[in-house]
């Protein structure tokens, strides 16, 4: 129950999300509290660094150039910019500094810009992140020679519903560039959305998916659908209702069970959880958070709440753990 394993079947993963909710609940607290310290939660820290006008068509996504969501599209940030946010973010408490660019794909012009950024926040000494879109095995390289300790990519949903998701790149594309982050010595963070209007058997796929890459995602953010006005998905949602949290806090219990060893990164939409049932993902599993009022492009509980959430559940920050 407690060791990693890479050869789960779906339908062990769909019989986890299945089992009654105390009793998964209970499990994946066991197993959570065998490899981590349960009071312990990590806190990064997100920044666009270039937002909207997106070429893909990722129907959830404020920041693509394919719909109209009002969002001004913006150039690549100046890297003092860059710096004096994750200075800030250093200061208020966070361990982890994400940098964000709403691009299908990383440019060559630009790697050595994004080179540059990365060696100096990394100078700073926090854990570097960053989400760019696909990569070469060649710019992974690059990235990692800079200082980036992981990168982000999300395969965002199971395979069987991702084509009513996205339709401008494939599940594989998105794994060949896990695997070029992977070669090149970085520690990868992927995840998905739920509430999109899929079925509980593909979140089942989704964590399978996860759960048999050849290694475990390092951190697992776990995003809640945050239904943004003239996307295709965030209209169906807010059309048709949002996700109900009990299905929600399985499916972090389910990821905590299939990944035992990863970080679970409850993601965007905390914004709209309360402390309760944030408490709930917690006990499921749950051990990182975005903090800092806001994500890329969508609001998060500013620090007087999240502060107040901590002392409420006596939870206290978890320390870096690349030294580990
Ligand atoms: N462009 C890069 C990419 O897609 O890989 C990086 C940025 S993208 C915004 C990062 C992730 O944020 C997506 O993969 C998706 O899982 C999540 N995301 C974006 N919009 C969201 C929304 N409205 N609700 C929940 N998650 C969202
Ligand atoms: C992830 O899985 N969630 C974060 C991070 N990776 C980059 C992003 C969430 C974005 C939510 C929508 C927005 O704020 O634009
Ligand atoms: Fe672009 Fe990323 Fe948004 Fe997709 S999720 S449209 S790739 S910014």
């Amino acid at each position: 129950m407690y060791q990693p394993r890479h050869d789960w079947r779906l339908d062990e993963v769909e019989a986890l999300f299945a089992r009654p909710f105390m009793e998964l609940v209970y499990q994946a607290a066991t197993v959570h509290r065998h490899w981590f310290n349960p009071n312990q939660v990590q806190k990064s820290q997100l920044l666009s660094i270039k937002t909207g006008g997106c070429a893909e068509n990722c129907g959830y996504c404020s920041q693509s150039a394919s719909f109209k969501t009002g969002l001004k599209a913006e150039k690549l940030m100046a890297t003092e910019t860059v710096v004096m946010a994750a200075k800030a973010a250093k200061n208020g408490g966070a361990s982890r500094f994400c940098m964000g660019a709403a691009w299908r794909e990383l440019k060559e012009r630009d790697t050595p810009k994004l080179a540059a950024m990365i060696a100096e926040v990394k100078a700073l000494g926090l854990e570097t992140c960053a989400t760019l879109g696909m990569l070469t095995a060649d710019q992974a390289r690059q990235l990692k020679e800079a200082g980036l300790d992981y990168y982000n990519h999300n395969l965002d949903t199971g395979p069987d519903y991702y084509g009513h998701v996205v339709t401008t790149r494939t599940y594989q594309d998105r794994l060949t560039t896990l695997s070029h982050v992977r070669e090149a010595g970085m520690r990868t963070c992927c995840g998905g959305i739920v509430g999109m209007g899929e079925h509980r058997r593909d979140r089942a796929g989704l964590l399978h998916a996860l759960a048999t890459l050849p290694v475990h995602p390092d951190s697992l953010p776990v995003n809640a659908l945050v239904p943004v006005s003239g996307t295709p998905l965030g209209d169906q949602v807010l059309k048709s209702g949002e996700i109900h949290p009990v299905e929600f806090v399985r499916t972090v219990a389910v990821a905590r069970l299939v990944c035992p060893k990863s970080m679970v990164r409850l993601s965007a939409g905390r914004e709209g959880m309360s402390a309760e049932m944030q408490a709930l993902c917690f006990l499921a599993g749950a051990n990182s958070i975005f903090v800092g009022g806001k994500l890329l492009t969508t609001p998060l509980p500013d620090e007087d709440a999240d502060s107040q959430l901590f002392s409420l559940l006596d939870l206290e920050p978890m320390p870096s753990r690349l030294s580990a």
